[in-house]
């Protein structure tokens, strides 16, 4: 029998109880204590049919009260409420790519940053067709990250990046005006649209919320990862290890945490340089060592092996170990928690960015032209501060499990070319990908993705819905937290090939790859829907008709519904696990459901009974197999 060994829930648990002893020690408070107190929750909120868009408000929808004040009623309050919650997704996504570009735009041959990734960039260059012949490649940087910057604010034209969709599909996304146009437009035009005596017909709503997702997906969040594989190099399989384990009781701990890789990878060369391991031992550590919480953690895990310490509801018990010397984060997914917490331990609390700042933390303004210095100062402060540590609360709980990561959409079709006994594919194509769906030896492939949410057991649903999965010979991708809760649990380690079905167990071994493939980030879903434009195109197929859908059993952020919608309107029916506040409207909820197959072939299904959502998608995968005869 197996070898294989998966960590549980149930052991994942008894650690978190173990750190919320330590917690308790030192009256620190915890999001277990907090959710018990905003529990139950405002119902209007839930179904979202609270407005306060207007001071005549706020207006609350009831049998007796069916429309606010001005008129307007549930299904136009749900409406512009879930497109203004798309709105902040894309606007907040978008901006980490903005960030990214202008990351490119400072690089230099003797800068902070550098090209790690010329030939992508070439590659990028051609496909929106600027001149690279005896160019510099850093001048060559310089105008793609000119060009992605008007992507944002262009007044004409569509996102450069539609050109990937399989023929036909641009044109269908214009006709039915849900192709994005410049992504700020598109963020500007749904709050325009959200206003107090704007839009309150549903349909127009929901078609401005996959307009606006759209501008994420194929315009902001694409960028941020295809600049990102430029600067920071593009992702190959890599081996690291995932969950609090990681944390090394005899060294400086420094955890970064957020969303762009400009922060933590400067950190992480800083931290694995001489002059600071040097510096680390005259202080009286081993070394250090560097692990993540949340995207950040998958963008360094992807390119250098940084372990992961955990995602979203895990953020907490890094600091809980009382072996943080530094948690220093970026953007987005941050508690505001982390700064009472961290005064209750030696911890420190670094704050980076002018767009997420808090109370009680040390804020380090971290920027393109200063950030060796920047990262070098908060490497020495967490060093500095080992000496701190309170030693009888030191506990890591021993627990961690084997992880394979780095599965760009290049690192896919590098790896899985040798599996099928066709000739390997010189072109770099997802021929021997399609081979394996269209034999049946794998069914169908699940994109995972989104957050933890207290709604739901905290990785449990990741993780069931995943085991199962595979067991169907049904391949997953992952990204975000629920790629963290895959590989914390064991599931990227090539041993899990154990639990799957007889096909896809197959195929990790040919292919040498575990059964669910860590395609990165939150906003590296853009690879994901390469990957599916990919396969739609090598088959002559319309990305809808693929047996391909997403699903994010536990998000919980507005940056969840944009990708949802993004999803949707590239043609992908996509399953929650949890309600986007959208149950107090039946035509909201039709439209979500069933209406915008009309626009794009794709629509949701919300099911909060995990054992039930799994059927579903397999049930999909199964009838989109039966619809193209394979
Ligand atoms: Fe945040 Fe990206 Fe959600 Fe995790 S999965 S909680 S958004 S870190 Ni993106
Ligand atoms: Fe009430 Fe209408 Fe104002 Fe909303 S926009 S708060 S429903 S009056």
């Amino acid at each position: 029998m197996s070898e294989f060994k998966m960590t549980t829930i149930e052991e994942m648990e008894a650690a978190t109880n173990r750190l919320l002893e330590t917690g308790a020690k030192v009256g620190a408070d915890a999001w277990q204590f907090r959710v018990k107190n905003q529990t139950p929750h405002c119902k209007f909120g839930e179904q979202g049919v609270c407005c306060r868009i207007c001071a005549m408000g706020p207006c609350r929808i009831t049998p007796k009260a069916p429309r606010g004040i001005c008129g307007c009623d549930a299904h136009g309050i749900v409406g512009r409420n879930f497109l203004k919650f798309t709105a902040a997704g894309a606007a907040t996504h978008s901006d980490h790519g903005r960030e990214i570009c202008h990351t490119l735009y400072c690089t230099a041959e003797d800068g902070n940053y550098k090209v790690k990734d010329p030939d992508k960039l070439l590659r990028l260059a051609k496909e929106w067709g600027v001149e690279t012949e005896g160019k510099d490649i850093y001048d060559l940087a310089h105008e793609m990250a000119e060009i992605g910057l008007m992507e944002y604010g262009k007044p004409f034209g569509y996102q450069k990046f539609l050109d990937r969709m399989p023929e036909g599909q641009k044109e269908k996304l214009i006709e039915n005006e849900i192709a994005p146009r410049a992504i700020d437009r598109e963020v500007s035009t749904s709050l325009h649209m959200a206003h107090m005596g704007c839009s309150s017909l549903p349909e127009a709503l929901v078609k401005q919320s996959l307009r606006a997702g759209m501008a994420d997906g194929w315009g902001g969040s694409m960028m941020g990862t295809e600049f990102s594989d430029v600067l920071f190099g593009t992702p190959k399989p890599i081996d690291t290890e995932a969950n609090l384990g990681v944390m090394v009781a005899e060294n400086v701990n420094i955890v970064v945490h957020g969303h762009d890789p400009s922060l933590s990878e400067m950190i992480c060369e800083y931290a694995d340089s001489p002059e600071m391991i040097a510096y680390a031992k005259e202080m009286g550590a081993k070394g250090i060592t560097v692990s993540g919480v949340c995207c950040t953690s998958n963008e360094v895990a992807m390119r250098r092996g940084v372990p992961m310490a955990g995602n979203f509801l895990q953020q907490e018990n890094v600091v809980l170990t009382g072996a943080c010397e530094a948690i220093v984060v970026d953007v987005q997914c941050i508690f505001p928690a982390l700064g009472p917490l961290s005064k209750c331990f030696h911890t420190k609390f670094v704050t980076t960015s002018p767009i997420a700042q808090m109370p009680d933390s040390e804020f380090i303004r971290f920027n393109a032209e200063t950030a060796g210095e920047n990262a070098k100062a908060i490497v020495k402060m967490a060093i500095e501060n080992f000496k701190n540590r309170k030693p009888e609360l030191v506990h890591i709980p021993d627990m961690k499990a084997k992880a394979t990561v780095g599965y760009s959409v290049e690192a896919i079709v590098k790896t899985l070319d040798g599996v099928t006994n066709s000739q390997v594919d010189e072109t770099g194509t997802t021929k021997p990908l399609l081979e394996c769906i269209t034999s049946g030896v794998i069914r169908g492939a699940v994109a995972m993705v989104g957050c933890n949410n207290p709604k739901i057991r905290p990785d449990y649903a990741h993780i069931e819905l995943m085991k199962k999965l595979i067991a169907n010979d049904i391949i997953v991708i992952a990204s975000g937290c629920s790629a963290q809760a895959a590989a914390k649990a064991g599931l990227m380690d090539k041993s899990a090939k154990e639990i799957c079905g007889a096909g896809l167990k197959r195929v990790c071994e040919l292919a040498d790859i575990p059964p669910v493939l860590h395609m990165g980030s939150c906003v590296d879903i853009s690879r994901m829907m390469i990957l599916a434009a990919e396969l739609a195109k090598d088959s002559g197929l319309q990305i809808n008709q693929l047996p391909v859908v997403g699903c994010a059993p536990e998000w919980m952020s507005e940056k969840a519904v944009s990708i949802g919608n993004y999803v949707v309107g590239t043609g992908i029916d996509t399953f929650l696990g949890v309600d986007p506040y959208v149950s107090g409207s039946s035509e909201m909820c039709e439209l979500l459901t069933e209406g915008t197959r009309k626009w794009t072939g794709a629509a949701y299904t919300v099911e909060t009974d995990i054992e039930k959502l799994t059927d579903l998608m397999i049930e999909r995968i199964e009838e989109k197999r039966t619809a193209l005869g394979i």
